[in-house]
């Protein structure tokens, strides 16, 4: 049984060893980085991401926008696929990262300044593949959800994760709204019941009476935040364009990126 307790705090929390460890353990809602690029390296991205252009996911609806793939869209449909499809996505990101930053890389090196493990890219050992992470989205609105491999991936590598993170940074943020509330309950095998029918979405009923963290997206920020969480993305006025990958603590304490 997970034991829910209330967060330490509501306030956004620096980056720093401890509450690294204190966000894997769901005792603080969210990490900021604030100014973690400069106004100016968001606007060379969004251009960049103008250029290349969103798909839009398959049954997600309100729809929304990627550049990049995801593990839970081949979770049902096979490993071999989302390989098949990595080194492609990875030649994208790297074709709209090389007209200003890399965010993976930036955050890699803080992150291995802050833990003691290492931190790298997932791989598969079953297909001798790395996985993708920087996933390039476009979101007005996401439904109330959770991401956790344990559930989404328990025949892959990452399925082993025994917690897991995921960041943002917010390269267009809209000028009121779209916060990413985050609530303090984490999932449990019983809550898919509350699961909507052919939808992500869960019941709101969940988390009717739980603590919630708002996340503001402001330009150049990144926010971490634990994605066994149930969390979801509200309307705002304004595009709000991020980019993002889930980091899985592996039962070695290794931290792995994958989107
Ligand atoms: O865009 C956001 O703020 C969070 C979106 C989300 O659901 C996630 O990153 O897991
Ligand atoms: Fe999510």
């Amino acid at each position: 049984m997970l034991k829910t307790t209330q967060w330490q705090t509501l306030n956004d929390c620096e980056m720093n060893a401890q509450n690294l460890q204190a966000l894997l353990r769901n005792e603080i809602p969210s990490i900021r980085i604030s100014n973690f690029a400069s106004v100016e390296e968001c606007n060379k991205l969004a251009v960049a991401i103008e250029k290349v252009g969103f798909d839009f996911y398959k049954n997600v609806e309100p729809p929304i926008g990627r550049i990049g793939i995801t593990q839970f869209e081949y979770g049902h449909r096979g490993k071999l696929g989302y390989f098949d499809a990595v080194k492609k996505a990875k030649k994208t990101y790297e074709q709209v990262t090389s007209l200003s930053f890399d965010p993976l890389k930036r955050l890699a090196i803080i992150l291995c300044q802050n833990v003691s493990s290492k931190v790298d890219i997932a791989y598969e050992n079953e297909t001798y593949r790395y996985y993708f992470a920087g996933l390039i989205r476009h979101i007005n609105i996401a439904l109330l959800h959770i991401d956790f491999a344990q559930l989404d991936a328990p025949d892959w590598e990452i399925g082993n994760i025994t917690s897991q993170l995921v960041w943002n940074i917010y390269i267009k943020a809209p000028s009121q709204g779209g916060v990413c509330k985050v609530y303090n309950r984490q999932w449990q095998p019983e809550d898919e019941k509350y699961k909507i029918p052919g939808s992500y979405g869960y019941d709101y009923s969940l988390v009717a009476t739980s603590e919630v963290k708002h996340n503001i997206p402001i330009m150049g920020d990144l926010v971490i935040f634990n994605s066994r969480n149930f969390h979801e993305v509200v309307p705002g006025i304004g595009e709000r364009i991020t980019i993002s990958s889930f980091i899985g603590k592996m039962p070695g304490g290794d931290l792995v990126f994958w989107s």
